[in-house]
């Protein structure tokens, strides 16, 4: 069988005797790995996302080791816990192939990943494992991980590459989407919220997971209990609110993040109030008053911010996230929209 060349430089695992492509993502490929003496998880770095692999390596490895130590303390298994990355033979965290950056991951047994959130109580315990997450690295400092992806939550920044890609028009399909583009554009203050605030002081640079999905985080398969927070690979300085924000985005919506009947996409309150009361207390006295407060601020500016990034893509001719059918990244662009104003008429008060 064709197994990826990087497992070539972890035979210290033993012989492979099965290598599967496993998970969903839009950005890195994923296997799982079997070999006689265990099972491995091995992914490739998306090199075009990630332009500094090492740096994300290192976020990977300070936040694993600093959960890892706590676990230990509270007597918990610590292979249970986080991630653990396995050495190459030459004791490197990462191997390299033909450009590319590979990890090795010990595989988290009888554990489980789900994909919907079925209720409140789903959603709540969720929300709390990213929130004890956040807790657990509020004594790590922020500075000293890496911006793996500069920028990467910028909403500003993100609003001035949607408008240097309308003017680039690469894929020849700005004339098309006029109308997103005047949503988007027509928000600047909304995307200035946290920045500002950021500025004036109230919202520290804490260290943040950036990819708050439900499937990533793994809960024991017979207790379902909550194991481990998964998919680091985007761990770096950010703002708490911005965590609740995207698994509010993504996990509170009545539809899926594709959906093409916007009629279907609105804002599920009883999971928006079961999402904040899990991160809140997961991330017990570790959020300020300023930044409960700018919570729901963090779930319109991550909806409004990825509908962007998808517009901006769909704009360039879709260099960046997966797309799996025609104008699948405008189909995402017009849903977070959607979402959005329906968060606007919810969430803001004066409206
Ligand atoms: P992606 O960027 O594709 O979302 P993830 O790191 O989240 O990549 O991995 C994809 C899926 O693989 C997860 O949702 C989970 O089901 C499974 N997975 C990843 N790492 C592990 C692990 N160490 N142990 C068990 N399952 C894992
Ligand atoms: C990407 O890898 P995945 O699919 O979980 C993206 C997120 C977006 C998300 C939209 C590194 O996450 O920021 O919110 O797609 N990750 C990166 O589904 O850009
Ligand atoms: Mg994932």
């Amino acid at each position: 069988m064709n197994y990826p060349q990087a497992l070539l430089q972890y035979t210290h695992i033993g012989t492979v005797t099965e290598c599967v492509p496993f998970g969903g993502g839009h950005i890195n490929d994923t296997f799982s790995v079997r070999t006689e003496n265990g099972r491995y998880v091995l992914q490739r770095i998306n090199s075009n996302v990630f332009k500094k692999p090492l740096q994300v390596m290192h976020n990977l490895l300070a936040v694993t080791e600093h959960i890892r130590k706590k676990a230990v303390i509270r007597g918990l298994d610590p292979r249970r816990a986080t991630l653990t990355v396995i050495p190459t033979d030459g004791g490197e965290c990462c191997a390299e192939t033909e450009g590319d950056i590979w990890r090795l991951c010990l595989f988290i047994d009888n554990s489980v990943a789900r994909d919907r959130i079925e209720g409140p109580e789903d959603m709540y315990a969720c929300a709390k494992a990213f929130g004890v997450f956040q807790r657990s690295l509020a004594d790590l400092p922020a500075d000293g991980l890496w911006h793996t992806i500069p920028d990467f939550h910028n909403t500003p920044k993100r609003l001035t590459a949607l408008e240097e890609a309308v003017r680039r028009n690469a894929a020849g399909r700005a004339a098309s989407v006029g109308e997103e583009i005047e949503f988007a554009l027509a928000r600047r203050a909304l995307a200035e919220k946290l920045e500002k605030a950021h500025a004036e002081g109230l919202l520290p640079l804490r260290i943040t997971h950036n990819d708050t999905k439900l499937n990533n985080v793994l809960f024991d398969a017979a207790s379902g209990a909550v194991l481990a927070v998964i998919d680091l690979d985007t761990v770096m300085p950010g703002y708490s609110v911005n965590d609740l924000g995207d698994l509010v985005r993504y996990g509170a919506s009545t539809a899926a993040e594709d959906e093409r009947d916007l009629s279907k996409v609105a804002l599920d309150m009883e999971l928006y109030r079961a999402a904040v009361d899990g991160f809140v207390c997961g991330c017990g006295n570790a959020l300020t008053a300023a930044e409960r407060e700018l919570l729901p601020y963090g779930a319109m500016l991550m909806t409004y911010e990825c509908g962007v990034r998808f517009l901006t893509d769909y704009l360039d001719g879709d260099v960046y996230f997966k797309v799996h059918r025609k104008d699948h990244n405008l189909d995402r662009c017009r849903n977070q929209f959607a979402l959005l104003a329906d968060m606007e008429r919810k969430l803001i008060p004066c409206n």
